[in-house]
């Protein structure tokens, strides 16, 4: 229990809550890095948690719907590639909870709260992958606009996630190619391979749209975020960079974005581009997408089926620490 001198001795050892905190302000403002034995508010610690929790879990939901394709891949460099890409997104999710658990946050907390319902994933990997072209539409757009999202979390003001996001970056850049090449392909290819891969377009665009979060004016989380420099960019920033980067794409690739007001607007610099549906977002956020409850209980599953991994890693660590002492 704190008591006035073990409040004496603490502000000797490491300064007076406000020099701590006023330490903390200076080193985000001089854009330094925040690292793990470094006082933080309370508050800053609690968000990232929050936030890099739910970047790892949707790491390895987002395994799930490309997984689906593997065994339907239709070549072997095209399953090969795949699989190459599905293990990367594991070691994404691998790397963002070790981050997260330099936080003071255990694997076995947060994974608790993934199955459970209490933290979430991304609203992406709710929608069913139909066809090999979709594939593709998730490299070319979802991978896409990760990266958009992503790259400016290289600076963010933690060092462990920004550190974590740099390695991500470089694995979803090569990610986002392979799509847009598989969806190059299928759109040059017969006129049933160029619909297939229209298809995949007009359903995964809107949904990537929805990734950037709610507009700016409904979101909760982002000025005290920016204020802290976890998000160096607004949500709406975020999605805007998107669609301008995805315009020209979409033209060399010959396909078509499913939205009728897209266009180029001189005045902005910038495109405009049609309404987001929320309701449609808010209803997967709370679960009730089409395949909230099918990714949650393959994940419950697979969880368990892993439990005997973990007893003889958990063995195994505990023979060889053993050893060593
Ligand atoms: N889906 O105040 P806001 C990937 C929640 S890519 C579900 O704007 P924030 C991958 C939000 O959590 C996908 N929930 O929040 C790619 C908050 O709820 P809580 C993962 C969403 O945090 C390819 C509430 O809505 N990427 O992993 O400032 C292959 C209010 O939102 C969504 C990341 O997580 C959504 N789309 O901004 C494989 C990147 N959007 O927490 C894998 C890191 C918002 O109050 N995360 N919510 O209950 C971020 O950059 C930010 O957390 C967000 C949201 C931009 C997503």
């Amino acid at each position: 229990m704190a008591t006035a001198a073990t409040d004496h001795m603490a502000d000797e050892l490491y300064g007076t809550p406000e020099a701590r905190e006023a330490a903390f302000d200076a080193a985000v403002a001089a854009d330094e890095r925040i690292e793990p034995r470094d006082w933080m508010p309370e508050a800053y610690r609690a968000s990232l948690v929050r936030q890099m929790a739910q970047h790892a879990h949707s790491e390895i939901i987002g395994m799930q719907p490309e997984a689906n394709w593997i065994t339907r891949a239709p070549s072997l460099r095209r399953k090969a590639i795949l699989m190459a890409k599905v293990q990367d997104e594991a070691g994404h999710g691998l790397y963002l909870y070790s981050a997260t658990e330099t936080l003071g946050a255990s694997r076995d907390e947060l994974l608790d709260k993934l199955h459970s319902g209490r933290q979430k994933y991304s609203s992406i990997f709710n929608y069913p992958t139909l066809t090999w072209a979709d594939v593709g539409a998730i490299g070319w757009l979802v991978d896409g606009a990760a990266i958009t999202n992503q790259v400016p979390l290289c600076r963010c003001s933690y060092g462990p996630y920004a550190r974590a996001m740099v390695r991500i970056c470089k694995e979803e850049s090569f990610h986002q190619r392979q799509g847009y090449e598989l969806l190059l392909a299928l759109s040059k290819g017969t006129p049933e391979q160029h619909e297939m891969a229209q298809d995949a377009v007009n359903r995964w665009w809107w949904p990537s749209l929805m990734m950037f979060g709610p507009s700016d004016d409904e979101s909760a989380h982002s000025a005290q975020s920016m204020a802290w420099k976890i998000k160096r960019h607004s949500n709406d920033e975020l999605r805007q960079r998107f669609v301008d980067i995805c315009v020209p794409q979409a033209e060399t690739l010959g396909l078509t974005l499913p939205d009728p007001d897209l266009r180029w607007n001189e005045e902005r610099g910038h495109h405009d581009f049609g309404a987001i549906d929320w309701d449609e977002f808010w209803n997967v956020v709370k679960g009730n997408g089409p395949c909230n409850e099918q990714r949650l209980t393959q994940r419950r599953r697979a969880h368990e089926e892993g439990a005997w991994v973990r007893d003889a890693a958990a063995a195994y660590a505990a023979k060889h620490g053993g050893a060593k002492a």
